[in-house]
């Protein structure tokens, strides 16, 4: 190791032919060696992407040992190929190499090797730190730091604080769904199901907009290819002026600033994904639709839909798809909103329709017939939320009798979404299962013991 030079390394990337002359030091792992015969090898190196090196005699038989997956530093000058008879050139440059040093070698063999496509999925996700190796999965985390990036960018030039809430509770912090339990010095404490009781009493702070990229805990034992029991929320909270729509058309314009940024500048990376997970692009519209829950289960019921479906209730995965592809028919668009769902399908805190009080002044938004956020008004009065949370009997304990002051030392109108980061990827890029969109997914079965 203390051979290795330390000299500035090239990116594979950056040479074509008119590097040639020029001297390079790159590192690199080694993907694989072609023995073409005791003369002449080929090495496969990969940075990110695999590239096809030539050597010769001289360092085939030193080479014989070196493992595929270890990474080697090489140093060669660059020179234009030759051309014989036997193997005619298929590159516009090769390296003639003078040194290579072994940086690390692996020491345990490899489940599977990065390019193989017939490793299954559970062989990939079990053995993610080799699957990550491969251009797709390596692209796909680009991709993840790119929607996490638009996001952020985009409201840090709206005026909103990003802030940091506790993953610690007192008590469950999203009614419906489960929350996990732990053991906090002789008693329970909670992971929170969402920053959404936080992210209300930062308004009730005066922080005015806010925005949270942070882990999201549900111990739902739902074993579907879009569930996580840990996934990273893209959390928005802001006051408003007169409407709760102010939030929601800013959330339609942060979505689709998302899209536009990622299509344009991460076009290398969504081909690298093509590869190995075939899907067209997203379509979507300048105006996207906001289609009235109602309205939506209209649409379903004219369509002849067999499923059972009702103004007053919760639409369920296949009935959401269908209805997707009844707004793709009508408005040419993969990005749609629902607004204004009914009551029994919203949580304690989501403010009623002034009205009409079956339904909710909240809203959902989808890609491709998929749910990819939820958001709402919410209530800033304490005497109607305490209604609320008695009809839904939740006692107004631990961290909620905290966010109960919040109202009572009052709070000004506002709204906010969830946006759940693995969703948008999976429903992007066609994935079909949302762990491939998760470095190290944990649901339900795949914690290591
Ligand atoms: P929400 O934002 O309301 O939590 P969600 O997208 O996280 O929505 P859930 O509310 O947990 O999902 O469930 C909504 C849909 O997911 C339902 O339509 C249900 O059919 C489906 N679903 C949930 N769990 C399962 C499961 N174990 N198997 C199949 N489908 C499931
Ligand atoms: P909700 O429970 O709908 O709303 O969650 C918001 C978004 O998070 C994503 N999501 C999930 N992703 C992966 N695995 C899961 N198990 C999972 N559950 C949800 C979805 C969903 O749209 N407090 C509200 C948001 C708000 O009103 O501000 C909430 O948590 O993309």
């Amino acid at each position: 190791e203390e051979d290795v030079k330390d000299v500035a390394l090239t990116s594979l990337d950056t040479i074509s032919a008119k590097s040639i002359g020029e001297t390079i030091t790159f590192r690199a792992r080694l993907h694989a060696r072609r023995n073409m015969s005791s003369k002449l090898a080929f090495f496969v190196f990969r940075q990110n992407t695999a590239h096809e090196l030539e050597t010769d005699s001289l360092f085939i038989q030193w080479s014989e040992h070196i493992q595929p997956e270890a990474i080697l530093q090489v140093s060669g000058y660059l020179k234009a190929p030759k051309q014989t008879v036997k193997y005619a050139s298929l590159h516009d440059v090769e390296l003639a190499i003078k040194e290579m040093h072994i940086v690390a070698e692996p020491t345990a063999s490899l489940p599977f090797r990065p390019y193989q496509v017939n490793a299954s999925d559970h062989t990939r996700l079990e053995h993610r730190v080799v699957d990550l190796r491969a251009p797709a999965s390596n692209a796909l985390f680009r991709l993840n730091a790119a929607v996490c990036r638009y996001f952020r960018n985009y409201l840090d030039g709206q005026g909103f604080i990003e802030i940091h809430t506790p993953k610690l509770q007192g008590s469950a912090t999203e009614s419906g769904s489960s929350v996990f339990t732990v053991e906090y010095f002789g008693r329970k404490a909670f992971l929170a199901q969402s920053p959404q009781l936080a992210k209300q009493m930062a308004i009730s702070s005066d922080m005015g907009r806010v925005f949270e990229i942070g882990p999201v805990f549900r111990a739902e034992n739902s074993n579907t290819h879009r569930h996580l029991t840990e996934y990273t929320g893209l959390d928005v909270e802001m006051a408003f002026k007169h409407h709760y729509h102010e939030t929601m058309y800013l959330l339609i314009d942060l979505i689709k600033s998302i899209f536009k940024n990622v299509y344009a500048n991460c076009r290398p990376q969504i081909e690298a994904l093509k590869e190995a997970f075939p899907h067209d692009d997203l379509v979507w519209t300048e105006e996207t639709p906001v289609i009235p829950f109602a309205e939506g289960i209209r649409m379903l019921k004219e369509s002849g839909w067999e499923g059972d479906v009702s103004e007053d209730d919760d639409l369920g995965t296949r009935d959401e798809i269908r209805l997707g592809e009844l707004v793709k028919e009508k408005y040419n668009t993969d990005f749609y909103v629902l607004d204004k769902f009914p009551v029994a399908a919203r949580p304690f805190y989501a403010m009623l329709d002034p009205n009409d009080k079956r339904f909710t002044n909240s809203f959902d938004m989808f890609i491709r017939g998929q749910e990819i956020l939820t958001g709402g008004q919410r209530i800033h009065e304490p005497g109607a939320l305490l209604r609320r949370m008695r009809d839904a009997g939740i006692v107004p304990a631990g961290s909620l009798e905290e966010y109960m002051k919040a109202f009572e030392w009052g709070c000004p109108p506002h709204a906010g979404a969830g946006l759940g980061l693995e969703r948008v990827i999976m429903l992007m890029f066609k994935l079909g299962n949302i762990r491939f969109a998760s470095m190290f997914p944990r649901d339900p079965k795949s914690l290591p013991e």
